[in-house]
């Protein structure tokens, strides 16, 4: 039988490579400048820009399908995709919408006025007005994906949705996705991906409308193109390739956490794995368990590369260094497999969802548990939040004086005024200066 003799999945002691080897082995680098695809993702824009929809359409042939006719996706397709979905199915992204709405309904702002006499400062709380979401396509398709940032946008009150997703082979956006943009009420959908959509969405073409932000996950292309416009537009963050880190104790199941690594690794050959953890004999059974699982599952050659270069067991000395080493990740998912999840919870610094305990599994945060699945990757949950209705929504400043409240800051105003060496400002304010007596 072909048993490999090279294991596929690496234990690491902390103890042998000492700490500091330890967190440049979890820390990730996918976000890092790659001058090759800046310089493509910079000629697709230009295309975009000068071409607008021809080149929408010759990329879409190019890269997506030859059978691709139409940019946009009528309303009637995205209707008629949501009715012949099976019954089941259409039910479970009901209940998963209703859940997603319900967990953002706790996160809408509303304006807020701090009010005394003679003087107001508060702030408008204002959503925006037209949004775009890129929903990835390639080798899966990700209705889940639509509910998990149009349904956020939707609470927070954004006016106009637009959602560009590749065509599939066929010619036109997966029918999964155009049923789940039906549910969620999405405006308009285009059969556009990649680089192109980012940039159609950016700039505007004669079909698709520019959009004032960029939302949702999306390979190296569509990041680059998101940071490359960021400014033009602006963009919720650059959501790459799926990671999860396991923090267990000698408790956990081997099982529940083998199969939690396949999870996030069977989306794409740059997902990354970690499990760390101070029982060797647990990192042991969960390598053997990997391997087991492996040869069984659909997506094994992808599972296989994600495997051998982008994950690791980690045997710790500590359950602190465990945590310690979790938080220099700052993963997408941490999972806290661990007998008493909460009493660990206070030590989480970094990361983009913390799911506890055995019974909390990946596919639940994925799917139905509310928080958006949409996360900061590649450590940057260091400094970045998950898709959430803020996400959707901006803040002008309000701010009022009356003569009486002004009056006293008067000579505040111009002294600072005038050591910054600005006299029109000083001026502006004693200008006002309530001339009683
Ligand atoms: N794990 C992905 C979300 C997803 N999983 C969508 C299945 N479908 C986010 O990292
Ligand atoms: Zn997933």
């Amino acid at each position: 039988m072909g048993r490999k003799l090279i294991p596929i999945v690496r234990i690491v002691n902390v103890a042998e490579i000492g700490f500091e080897q330890a967190c440049a082995a979890v820390r990730r680098t996918t976000l890092q400048d790659n001058p090759e695809v800046e310089r493509v993702v910079r000629e697709i824009v230009e295309r975009v820009r000068t071409e607008g929809d021809t080149a929408l359409v010759e990329l879409g042939r190019r890269f997506d399908s030859p059978q691709l006719t139409s940019l946009e996706v009528s309303g009637e397709a995205m209707q008629q995709a949501l009715h012949t979905l099976p019954p089941a199915l259409r039910a479970v992204l009901e209940q998963a919408a209703s859940r997603i709405t319900a967990f953002h309904e706790h996160q809408k702002r509303t304006s807020w006025m701090d009010a005394r006499p003679g003087w107001v400062t508060g702030q408008l709380i204002r959503p925006l007005e037209r949004v775009g979401i890129y929903v990835p396509g390639g080798t899966a398709a990700y209705p889940s994906t639509v509910l998990m940032t149009a349904l956020p946008a939707r609470v927070a009150g954004v006016k106009e949705l637009v959602l560009c997703s590749p065509a599939q082979k066929e010619g036109s956006v997966s029918p999964l996705v155009l049923a789940a943009a039906a549910l969620a009420e999405v405006d308009r959908v285009f059969a556009v991906g990649g680089a192109q959509a980012v940039a159609a969405m950016a700039l505007g073409t004669q079909t698709v409308p520019s959009v004032d932000k960029i939302v949702g996950p999306g390979n190296v292309w569509v990041n680059t193109a998101k940071k490359l416009l960021w400014g033009i537009v602006d963009i919720d963050m650059l959501a790459g390739p799926s990671e999860v880190c396991i923090v267990a104790d000698e408790g956990a199941n081997a099982v529940f956490v083998a199969l939690d690594i396949l999870t996030q690794l069977e989306h794409d050959p740059a997902c990354a794995g970690y499990l760390i953890t101070p029982s060797a004999a647990l990192a042991a059974a969960v390598a053997s368990e990997i391997e087991r699982q492996l040869e069984h599952l659909p997506r094994h050659a992808i599972l296989r590369q994600a495997l051998e270069r982008n994950s690791l067991l980690m045997v710790t000395e500590t359950m602190e260094q465990a945590l310690a080493l979790a938080n220099v990740c700052a993963p997408e998912h941490l999972a806290l497999m661990v007998r008493e999840p909460l009493a660990l919870l206070g030590s989480v610094k970094n990361a983009g969802a913390v799911l506890l305990g055995d019974y909390t599994p990946q596919t639940l945060g994925d799917y139905m548990a509310g928080p958006s699945h949409t996360l900061p990757t590649s450590g940057t949950a260091r400094y970045a939040s998950p898709l959430h209705v803020e996400t959707f929504l901006k803040r002008t400043s309000v701010i009022y004086a009356a003569p009486e409240t002004l009056n006293p800051l008067i000579p505040s105003l111009a002294l600072l005024a005038r050591a910054e060496g600005f006299e029109a400002h000083a001026r502006a304010a004693e200008a006002r200066q309530e001339k009683t007596l």
